[in-house]
């Protein structure tokens, strides 16, 4: 069978696990906006954004040390910000911008530990090992890292959620399947299936087709897809993979860990807290597949 229907079909069949995963949270929420109120918790003033902030980089060792007693990473919240947070460098300056209205009195710290304790301390991992530059990637032949990158991520929003459910992820990789086949007017109607609220809905829409220049054709931007992906893969492969090296190699796929590890420089790495405990971390691996009635043999023939 030719390459292109062969991803087709898993494409079609992660589509169709991530419809399992928001019907199943619609069974026992109602809707997404009474699923986001009962799991996610009111939203925040900036204020107690701030505060929580702090306390999180508090924890994490980001307070800076010694006299330099300032926050190496500067703070936006802004209300203008097409996704929920990001991560970026503004000025040579590791910038965390948040979402005010995405920030949820239960799902702030989710969100600091994808940015802040999976992006950015990936980062910082990695600027001195021997890949850190492109041509030291290509030198030791390393894979891909965006499905890695954003799975351990968005694996880290739910972590101790009491609802692990993955929303987020697979709204996303369903908006893009459909995107790839509806208009934009089109989709946004089939949205409605999963979400009320008209303007979450035409955020979802706005996100997957963007860059498209005629958005009443068929057609997405489906780097979208790359959290359910690699949320999936990690899963499946969750008791293989240490991963407290993962985070310590920086930039790597969970596929080069073994064959990167002799070579990687781990002198003043930085871990995660909740990676510290490796047994709690793993049962919460395994809570996030109950909850989204995932199960091992479904994912070997998945992936
Ligand atoms: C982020 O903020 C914009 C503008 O206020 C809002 O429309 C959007 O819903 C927010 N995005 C998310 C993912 O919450
Ligand atoms: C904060 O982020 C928003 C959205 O990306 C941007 O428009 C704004 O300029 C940023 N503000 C600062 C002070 O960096
Ligand atoms: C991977 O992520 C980078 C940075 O966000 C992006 O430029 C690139 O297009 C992505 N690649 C794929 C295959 O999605
Ligand atoms: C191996 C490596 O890149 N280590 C770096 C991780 O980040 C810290 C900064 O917090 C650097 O000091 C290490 O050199």
């Amino acid at each position: 069978m030719p390459l292109y229907l062969l991803l087709l079909i898993f494409k079609c069949l992660l589509s169709s696990q991530a419809v399992r995963i928001m019907e199943l949270a619609l069974q026992k929420y109602g809707s997404y906006e009474k699923f986001e109120q009962a799991t996610g918790g009111n939203l925040l003033t900036k204020s107690r954004i701030w505060y929580h902030v702090k306390k999180y980089m508090e924890k994490e060792g980001c307070m800076g040390e010694g006299r330099e007693k300032k926050r190496y990473i500067v703070v936006n919240l802004t209300d203008d910000l097409l996704s929920r947070a990001s991560m970026t460098v503004v000025n040579s300056r590791p910038t965390l911008t948040i979402n005010i209205s995405a920030a949820r009195e239960q799902w702030l710290e989710g969100m600091l530990r994808h940015e802040i304790s999976t992006h950015f301390f990936r980062g910082i991992n990695n600027s001195h090992q021997p890949w850190s530059s492109g041509g030291g990637r290509k030198k030791h032949g390393l894979r891909p890292i965006n499905s890695t990158e954003e799975g351990l991520a968005s694996i880290h929003s739910v972590l101790f959620r009491k609802d692990p459910t993955l929303w987020h992820a697979t709204l996303l990789y369903y908006t893009v399947y459909q995107a790839s086949r509806m208009s934009f007017s089109q989709l946004f109607h089939n949205l409605g299936r999963f979400v009320h609220d008209p303007n979450t809905r035409w955020d979802y829409c706005v996100r997957t087709k963007q860059g498209q220049t005629d958005t009443a054709l068929p057609g997405c931007f489906s780097k979208d897809q790359v959290y359910l992906d690699g949320i999936l893969k990690i899963l499946r492969h969750r008791d293989k993979i240490d991963f407290q090296l993962l985070m310590a190699l920086g930039k790597v796929s969970y596929e080069d860990v073994e064959r990167l590890k002799s070579l990687a420089l781990l002198e003043h790495v930085r871990i995660p807290h909740f990676l510290q405990d490796q047994a709690r971390y793993t049962e919460q691996l395994h809570k996030i597949m109950e909850v989204n009635q995932l199960t091992d043999e479904e994912l070997c023939t998945l992936i």
